[in-house]
């Protein structure tokens, strides 16, 4: 397709200019998501929200309490392969631990 922006094809030389939008895109986001349930240890969520999301132990416990409350909650969002590594970096995780942490993920 040929591009209005481009002045190599000489297009826009009778004298009106429309600039069209720069065709640059930004990559697409993902929210990485923890799920509740009834069996993981708090403290081992605590763990994982600090080891894998870089946050302090503080954050980690109010993040755990929110899915703990609410069944589910962004814990970050990621180009869709770091979301996808961090979401088997969890699900491994946990998995080594036996317990049944779920970790997803979803397009902002
Ligand atoms: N509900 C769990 C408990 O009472 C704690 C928990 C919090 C589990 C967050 C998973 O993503 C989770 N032990």
């Amino acid at each position: 397709m040929s591009d209005p922006n481009d002045p190599r094809d000489g297009e826009g030389d009778a004298g009106v200019v429309l600039q069209t939008k720069p065709k640059t895109k930004r990559p697409p986001l993902y929210k990485v998501l923890l799920l509740n349930d009834d069996y993981t240890p708090m403290e081992f969520v605590v763990h994982v929200l600090e080891r894998f999301f870089g946050m302090t132990h503080a954050q980690a416990f109010e993040v755990m309490l929110t899915v703990h409350k609410k069944g589910v909650a962004v814990v970050g969002v990621f180009s869709h392969e770091i979301a996808e590594t961090k979401v088997g970096q969890v699900m491994d995780f946990a998995r080594r631990h036996q317990h049944p942490l779920q970790c997803t993920m979803e397009k902002e």
